[in-house]
């Protein structure tokens, strides 16, 4: 058992590491967690992740600019790379097939990739397309992969726009896959005003989220074919 006092460092010294675009320092700082016994989950949503939220915070005040948050970004990554393999598997009795991507104009590919990490801990099949997806992409994916549930991310008030398209168009080619979108500004709001069937604020409501809609989804299924088989 990790004491509370050497957690708080560690986690303190993951968060530096991004805030100071130390690529080395974060790659440290993520092994120290490992030998250390931190949860890796914690290690990357508290210490990582929460540096990224301080980065945001110092572009928004302008002490930091692009180049800076590219860096900061390098940084997270090397972390990340190191602690993603440890998270622990779940079984949650439910796996399902995730297409994912960011959508078109926008490279803001950190909070999908760790959307993704959730799905990929739980078992989950994901069909990763990156960011900067043109949107008829996301349709065609889903068609090709028949997968259960669409995610798109965007995290820019110009390229969310971009995810009425893509959920109009997939809701007329097929109506039965599930949409769930995110990102800094989607809110539960527009999700339902432009017709999503989930949103979620971050990766471990996206997991849950994506579980029930999954779980609805097989249920309509099983239903459906067992009413065939009767008939
Ligand atoms: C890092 C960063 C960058 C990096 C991105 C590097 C990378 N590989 O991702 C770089 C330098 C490339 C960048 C560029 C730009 N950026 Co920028 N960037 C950020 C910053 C600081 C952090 C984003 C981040 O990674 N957060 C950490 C992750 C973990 O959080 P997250 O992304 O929010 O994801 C979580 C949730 O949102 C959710 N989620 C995310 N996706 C999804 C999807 C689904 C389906 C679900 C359910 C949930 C979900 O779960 C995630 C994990 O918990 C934000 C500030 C902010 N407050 O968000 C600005 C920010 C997003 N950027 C902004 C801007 C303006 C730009 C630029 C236009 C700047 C410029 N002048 O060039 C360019 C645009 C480039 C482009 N065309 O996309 C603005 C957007 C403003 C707006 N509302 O439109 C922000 C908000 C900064 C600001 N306050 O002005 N940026």
């Amino acid at each position: 058992m990790i004491d509370e006092e050497k957690k708080k460092e560690i986690l303190e010294k993951l968060k530096r590491a991004v805030i100071n675009y130390d690529e080395d320092g974060a790659r440290d700082a993520a092994k120290e967690a490992l030998e250390a016994g931190l949860d890796p989950a914690e290690a990357i949503f508290n210490g990582l992740v929460s540096g990224m939220e301080e980065v945001g915070r110092l572009f928004e005040r302008q002490e930091y600019f692009v180049p800076e948050l590219l860096m900061c970004a390098d940084a997270l990554y090397a972390g990340l790379d190191i602690l993603k393999p440890h998270m622990k598997k779940l079984d949650l009795g439910i796996k399902g097939t995730v297409v994912i991507g960011t959508v078109e104009g926008d490279v803001h590919d950190i909070g999908k990739n760790i959307v993704k990490m959730m799905f990929d801990v739980a078992g989950f099949t994901v069909y990763d397309l990156g960011r900067d997806v043109p949107l008829d992409r996301f349709v065609e994916e889903q068609l090709r992969t028949d997968a259960d549930l669409v995610c798109l991310s965007a995290m820019m008030t110009t390229t969310m726009v971009g995810m009425k398209k893509v959920i109009d168009e997939i809701k007329k080619r097929n109506p039965k896959a599930k949409i769930m979108i995110g990102g800094a500004p989607v809110s539960h709001d527009i999700a339902e005003k432009w017709g999503a069937d989930g949103y979620a604020k971050d990766a471990s409501n996206a997991l849950k989220e994506a579980i029930n809609m999954i779980s609805a989804l097989k249920k309509l299924k099983e239903d459906a074919e067992a009413k065939a088989v009767s008939e």
